[in-house]
C-alpha cells in the first residue's frame, strides 16, 4: 500500500537539569544527532551536530516527533537551484522548549510547541491584514536572486548547516525564532499533532480559508497525499455535497472515502481530458478545485475543471518552476485562480486552532499516519514517500 505521511519519532523524556531555573538563558552548545543533507539527491547522513544556544528572540526546541513532507523531497531533488548545501530538512514537527534566548516572554522551558515555517510577528503589514498569513518576517523558504540565506544555529564538522524553512526538524534539537513557534495544549500528543506543522493545515485551510468552500457545493481535489486528504477533510467540514477525489493511483481512493470523498476519478481510465470528465460529471464544472500535487499541468486541469462564472481553483501543491499557463478566456469567463501557503492560516493562531480542533475530536489526525520510524531510518522514510506514487 501507499504512503500518506511518514512519521518518525524521537521519544525522549525531557528532564530539567537539577538546579536549572525555568526561563534562564543558556550558553551551552548541545551536541546531538541530525540528518544532514550534504548535497542534492543523495541519502541524508546521520551526523553529530552542534546546536548553538538560542539568541535574542529564539527558542531552542527538543524535537519529539517529526514527519516528512513532500516539499522536503522537492528541495532535496531540486535544492541546488534554490538553496545551498549542506542543510537540515524537516518542517513538520513538535517538541518541547529546552531553553529560550533573551527577549522571549511567550515560552518557557518545558512548553510543548510546534515550529512553523511561516512566522506570525503580529506587527508587520501582512500580519495586520486579515487578508493574508504571509508574515513579512518569515525566513525565505526558497532563495531568489539577492535573498540572503537564513541564519543558522546548527553546525557540523565546522560548517554551518542551512536551516531549511527556518525549522530543520530532522534534528534532535533545533533553534527557531519565537515568531515561528506555536505553544500547544500540554495534553496534546506530540507524535500526532506534529502533522499540524504543515500538511494538514495546508490542505484543510486551503479548502476552508482560501477557497471558502460553501455548504452544498461541489469540489474536486487533485492528488490524494496527506495534503489532498486534508483538503478533502476541509471540503467536508465546510459542508460540500460532492467531493470528487482525483488521483492516478486508485489505491488512494479508500482512504479518501474515509476522509469524506464522495466520488473517485482516475484520469488514466479516461480518453478525454480530466477537465472534460469533471465538466460532464457536474453539468459544466465544479464550484471549487484544489491542486494538491505541485504539478503545473495538473494546476491547469484543476482550473479548467471549474465552472465558468464563479469557479475557484486553489494551488496548494508546491513547485518552484517558473511558468504556469492557461487560456486567458478561462479567467475572462469568471474563474478565479488563486493559491495559499499553510492553508492561509495565520501560523501561530492556526496551529492552536487546529490543535484544539483535534483535541475536541473535530478533525482527524491519527488517520494520516502510515509508518512510525526513527531518525536513523530517515532514508527509509524518504523511499517510502517516493513510492507513494502519484
Ligand atoms: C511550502 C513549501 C515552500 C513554499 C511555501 C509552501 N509548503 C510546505 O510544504
Ligand atoms: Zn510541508
Amino acid at each position: 500500500m501507499l504512503t500518506h505521511v511518514l512519521l518518525f519519532c524521537f521519544f525522549y523524556t525531557f528532564k530539567k537539569k537539577s538546579g536549572q531555573i525555568e526561563s534562564s538563558f543558556t550558553t551551552d552548545v548541545i551536541r546531538c544527532k541530525a540528518a544532514v543533507a550534504w548535497e542534492p539527491n543523495k541519502p541524508l547522513v546521520i551526523e553529530e551536530i552542534e546546536v548553538a544556544p538560542p539568541q535574542a528572540n529564539e527558542v531552542r526546541i527538543k524535537i519529539v516527533a517529526s514527519s516528512l513532507c513532500r516539499s522536503d523531497l522537492y528541495l532535496l531533488r531540486e535544492g541546488k537551484k534554490d538553496f545551498n548545501f549542506p542543510l537540515v530538512l524537516g518542517h513538520e514537527a513538535a517538541g518541547i522548549v529546552e531553553s529560550v534566548g533573551p527577549g522571549v516572554t511567550e515560552f518557557k522551558q518545558g512548553d510543548k510547541v510546534i515550529p512553523i515555517f511561516i512566522s506570525q510577528c503580529r506587527e508587520c503589514r501582512f500580519c495586520k491584514s486579515p487578508k493574508t498569513n504571509l508574515c513579512d518576517n518569515s525566513v525565505p523558504v526558497v532563495r531568489y536572486e539577492g535573498m540572503p540565506e537564513p541564519d543558522s544555529r546548527l553546525t557540523c564538522k565546522g560548517k554551518k548547516l542551512i536551516q531549511y524553512m527556518g525549522t530543520s526538524t530532522f534534528s534532535e534539537y533545533t533553534v527557531v525564532n519565537q515568531n515561528a513557534v506555536a505553544k500547544v495544549d500540554p495534553a496534546a500528543p506530540l507524535d500526532k499533532v506534529c502533522l499540524l506543522g504543515c500538511g494538514i493545515c495546508t490542505g484543510y485551510g486551503a479548502a476552508v480559508n482560501t477557497a471558502k468552500v460553501e455548504p452544498g457545493s461541489t469540489c474536486a481535489v487533485f492528488g490524494l497525499g496527506a495534503v489532498g486528504l486534508a483538503a478533502v477533510m476541509g471540503c467536508k467540514a465546510a459542508g460540500a455535497k460532492r467531493i470528487i477525489a482525483v488521483d492516478t493511483n486508485p489505491d488512494k481512493f479508500d482512504k479518501a472515502k474515509e476522509f469524506g470523498a464522495t466520488e473517485f476519478v482516475n484520469p488514466n481510465d479516461h480518453d478525454k481530458p480530466i477537465s472534460q470528465v469533471l465538466s460532464d460529471m457536474t453539468s459544466g464544472g465544479v464550484d471549487y478545485s484544489l491542486e494538491c500535487i505541485g504539478n503545473v499541468g495538473v494546476m491547469r486541469s484543476a482550473l479548467e475543471s471549474c465552472v465558468k462564472g464563479w469557479g475557484i481553483s486553489v494551488i496548494v501543491g508546491f513547485t518552484n518552476v517558473h511558468d504556469l499557463s492557461t487560456r486567458p478566456v478561462q479567467l475572462l469567463l469568471g474563474r478565479t485562480w488563486t493559491g495559499s501557503a499553510f492553508g492561509g492560516f495565520k501560523s501561530k493562531d492556526g496551529v492552536q486552532q487546529m490543535v484544539k480542533a483535534y483535541m475536541d475530536k473535530k478533525i482527524k489526525v491519527d488517520e494520516f499516519i502510515t509508518h512510525n520510524l526513527t531518525l536513523n531510518e530517515v532514508n527509509d522514510a524518504i523511499e517510502l514517500l517516493k513510492q507513494g506514487k502519484r
